[in-house]
């Protein structure tokens, strides 16, 4: 166990935006994926058969009354946009696998709960191995070794991770010397835009506590992250609304594979669908085009670092799925979820998916899990293990770099989700490879498994909230290899030693 030490906090946690929210009936997209209404601009992705190529499906995108605002040919897919009611069935056709509109197709990003430092706090605190600030409050570093890690490395600048998230502040202390700048780019709409602005924050500041993680700089100015000696590469795909369309995230995979990254990270899942079915019309474009994006990726050297998602429910077994679509595009449906439907991309083929611990190194009691589907565990911070889920202890969440969208200043704070345990994964993953950038990802993914800490299941039901019930009741199978923390918990010093 790991003391944490008290820190004074002013302001309190901000509401949480839940990925699976409240949703008002509006424009649905129907058992054939038509478009939201006649006449709206509407972006459809494309599909063109395997191994194809995209010229016909473009010139049948063009004849359909559509325009191509991005084109993947190495993948067969296309990105159109048309305000033609038919242009589902129009562009249907020979050299077209498959259409569907994303209309309602985007997810929103869960943004768990921010407590931010007062600039008292960075003042005071002080003592720590690597002489940042705040390393007294990094508990999840000393939880998985990084000062030992750093006595040997802190990462190779030729490594550069792509944060696909809401944008990395450019501004703050403590990442602007960690920002590819020639490596980030905004992907909303599924169009490339390189401008500094665009790939900045604008509504959420979830990919500047990300980017922290992984990369904060050792400076002498607040906190230190995983690998400050990598860089990190915005690559943004939240849209201001927070939601992630599917044209963005295959945009933003098929950016980082050409950029030359050697690791993504990505704490979000695509789809209002909680679970995307590959069995029904609507998602199977979706589940292919993000799936084929991917494989793309990671056959041109990029391993994706995902987060297992913040619902406590086993990804093994699954449920009923009763809160999609969130997005508010059509009304909420009950689906009974079976094996055909999977959470993307965190159970796409290759990917290290991440659950998230405590300062205990106990699962938090609101991660995800599933033997088989989950490969680490890292920390991701649990406010309530303390209290048994009676009051909320901040200072047991992660503390990152911050960016106040309303006031834009730069800060630091703490966050709690298995959005913050992917980047410990993705960063422990940079540090991986700048020591052996001979892997492959296939071979990185094992080494950050064969490496870990193991964690053994509970035994019996875990409750880690009892004072709220059976909310957070979960049951962990597998044996060194489990449902909870897959091989274990990442291990920074001896993926370098
Ligand atoms: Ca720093």
């Amino acid at each position: 166990m790991t003391r944490v030490p008290r820190t004074r906090l002013l302001g309190t946690a901000s509401a949480a935006v839940l990925a699976a929210g409240a949703v008002l009936a509006g424009a649905a997209s129907t058992a054939t994926a038509t478009p939201a209404a006649a006449g709206a601009d509407t972006t459809y992705l494309v599909l063109a058969p395997q191994g194809q190529g995209t010229t016909k499906a473009k010139d049948r995108v063009t004849a359909a009354g559509g325009t191509v605002v991005a084109r993947y040919d190495a993948i067969g897919v296309l990105v159109a946009r048309s305000t033609n009611s038919a242009f589902t069935t129009a562009v249907a056709g020979s050299g077209v696998e498959s259409v569907a509109s994303t209309a309602g197709l985007g997810s929103l990003l869960d943004e768990g709960e921010t407590t931010s430092l007062s600039a008292q706090d960075v003042a005071d605190a002080a003592g720590n191995p690597t002489a940042e600030p705040l390393w007294a409050n990094q508990w999840d570093m000393r939880q998985i070794d990084v000062d030992d890690a750093h006595a040997v490395t802190t990462g190779s600048p030729d490594v550069t991770v792509g944060v696909l998230d809401s944008g990395i502040s450019s501004t703050h202390p403590d990442l602007a010397t960690q920002i590819a700048k020639d490596k980030s780019a905004s992907c909303i709409g599924g169009v490339v835009d390189t401008s500094e602005a665009a790939w900045n924050p604008t509504t959420s500041d979830h990919g500047t506590h990300v980017a922290g993680t992984i990369a904060a700089a050792i400076n002498n100015v607040g906190i230190a992250g995983v690998a400050p000696g990598v860089k990190v590469a915005s690559v943004k795909v939240v849209s201001d609304a927070g939601y992630i369309y599917p044209e963005a995230a295959v945009c933003g995979f098929m950016w980082a594979a050409d950029h030359g990254m050697q690791v993504t990270n990505n704490s979000y899942y695509i789809d209002p669908w909680e679970f995307n079915c590959k069995n029904d019309p609507r998602q199977r474009p979706v589940w292919q085009a993000v799936q084929r994006a991917i494989r793309y990726s990671q056959n041109k050297g990029v391993l994706t670092v995902a987060s297992a998602g913040n619902s406590n429910v086993d990804l093994q077994h699954k449920f009923v799925d009763d809160a999609s679509p969130n997005d508010g595009s059509s009304p909420v449906e009950t689906r009974t979820i079976n094996g055909a439907c999977v959470d993307l991309p965190a159970e796409a083929p290759g990917v290290v998916t991440v659950s998230a611990t405590g300062p205990t190194q106990q699962k938090s009691y609101y991660s995800s899990y599933g033997q088989g589907v989950v490969e680490v565990a890292a920390p991701g911070g649990d406010t309530r293990f303390r209290t048994q889920g009676a009051k909320s202890t901040p200072t047991d969440g992660i503390l990152s770099t911050t960016f106040n969208t309303v006031t834009r200043t730069n800060g630091w704070g703490y966050k709690q989700g298995t959005s913050m345990a992917g980047p410990h994964v993705a960063g422990v993953a940079a540090l991986a490879v700048s020591a052996h950038p001979e892997m492959q990802p296939g071979q990185l993914a094992s080494f950050l498994q064969r490496t870990a800490s193991p964690l053994a299941c509970p035994s019996g039901t875990y409750n880690p909230t009892p004072a709220l019930g059976t909310a957070y009741v979960a049951t962990c199978s597998g044996g060194a290899k489990n449902g909870f923390y897959g091989a274990g918990e990442v291990n920074a010093f001896r993926v370098v030693s």
